[in-house]
């Protein structure tokens, strides 16, 4: 049997890799076997991190999204299918990504439709973020929420998310105005942290033959989207902290969360996601901020004491990179300054991503 290779789209901070550990999650407990591939730009991927320390198969493709880098995407589906024989492969791209049915589901059907079924694609959405992309009350600019229209226009089913947040007003008003921009689309109505609607999709995305791959984005203009991306900074950190004196893990992770927010709000930097990871072997302290006038989400706390940790940081912000990078390298040495520990930059790296280059572009179905 060939294995099912899933695709998840959808802007930044959506809930992609929470929805694909859930997804593993109730697969596995069906008995299918489960593997993960996790993408950026840059190295340090919290999500590779979550998705092991929830005990899932995760392999990071670092260093440029899945279109740019579909070589690297096929060689690693097809070593993780000899190595690991998933019966699915759950695949994350890049939130800031779009233009995903010409550069990477159709050349996956052209190439391995052989060897693997193709799903229909999925593009997760964060409606509160739908909602304020989509008016006038953007905090970003209009190009990024051209980006987001094009990433609804080529779903083949939407997830709206999050639902155990959302009002059900809020939720009818988005989703109808996500099913203008995209009627051919199956909405799912889903919370990734309750469970909602998962089985609603596992039933879609495992008896639908194949993507179709006709939700193909022939007017996309790649300048427009080029812009967007790079109006975002990207920021991938991996800080060493250590002290004579033992320190709470949680409490210094949330402190510099915290004052990193204040920071942003103060400099007017709109966050996309910023993603914390603090880790000491077993030991996980995790949160997300989605909205820089929102309060950070924590999911796993570990109020244990320490003397060394690992800070991982992943921060997509709109903002210039080296403002972004002086802003949360000063924040990290200040709040450790106070609380007498010790930095040691591991790795550092700020950007914006560059013009999407992808290696196919198939506007024209092969089969
Ligand atoms: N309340 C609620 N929070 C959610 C849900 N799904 C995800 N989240 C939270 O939203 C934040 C972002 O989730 P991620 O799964 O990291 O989002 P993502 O789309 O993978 O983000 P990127 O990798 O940056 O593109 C985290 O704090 C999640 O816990 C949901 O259904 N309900
Ligand atoms: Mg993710």
């Amino acid at each position: 049997m060939k294995t099912s290779l899933l695709l998840i789209g959808g802007f930044l901070g959506a809930g992609k890799t929470t929805l694909l550990a859930e997804l593993a999650q109730r697969l596995q407990e069906k008995g299918e076997k489960v593997a993960i591939i996790t993408n950026d730009q840059g190295s340090d991927l919290i999500d590779t991190e979550f998705m092991e320390s929830k005990g899932l198969n995760a392999t990071g493709i670092t260093g440029g999204c899945f279109c740019c880098k579909f070589d690297d995407l096929q060689e690693t589906v097809i070593r993780v299918a000899q190595n690991q024989q998933p019966t699915w492969i759950l695949a994350e791209a890049v939130g800031s990504c779009t233009d995903l049915v010409a550069t990477v589901i159709r050349p996956m059907k052209r190439l391995q439709s052989n060897n693997f079924r193709i799903t229909p694609i999925t593009i997760a959405v964060d409606p509160e973020r739908a909602n304020l992309l989509l008016e006038d009350r953007n905090p970003f600019p209009y190009e990024v929420g051209y980006l987001f229209a094009q990433q609804i226009q080529e779903a083949e089913i939407v997830l709206l998310n999050k639902s155990d947040r959302v009002s059900n007003e809020l939720m009818e008003e988005v989703e109808k105005k996500l099913h203008r921009t995209n009627p051919n689309a199956r909405f799912i109505r889903t919370s990734a942290v309750q469970g909602i609607g998962l089985e609603e999709w596992i039933d879609y995305v495992g008896h639908t033959e194949e993507s179709s791959g006709e939700s193909v984005l022939n007017t996309l203009d790649y300048d427009i989207y080029a812009t967007a991306e790079a109006y975002l900074g990207w920021l991938n950190a991996s800080i060493k902290l250590t002290a004579e004196k033992s320190f709470n893990l949680e409490e210094l992770v949330k402190t510099i969360g915290i004052e990193m927010q204040e920071e942003f709000v103060k400099k007017g930097f709109e966050a996309a996601h910023v993603k914390l990871m603090g880790r000491n072997g077993s030991r996980v302290i995790k949160g997300s901020l989605t909205n820089s006038n929102k309060e950070w989400e924590w999911i796993f706390q570990d109020q244990d004491i320490v003397t060394e940790m690992t800070l991982l940081i992943n921060a997509r912000v709109l903002a210039q990179p080296n403002q972004l990078s002086d802003t949360i390298t000063s924040i990290v040495n200040t709040v450790c300054d106070q609380w007498n520990v010790s930095t040691q930059i591991d790795h550092l790296e700020c950007f914006s991503p560059a013009r999407p280059n992808p290696t196919y572009r198939d506007l024209v179905e092969i089969n």
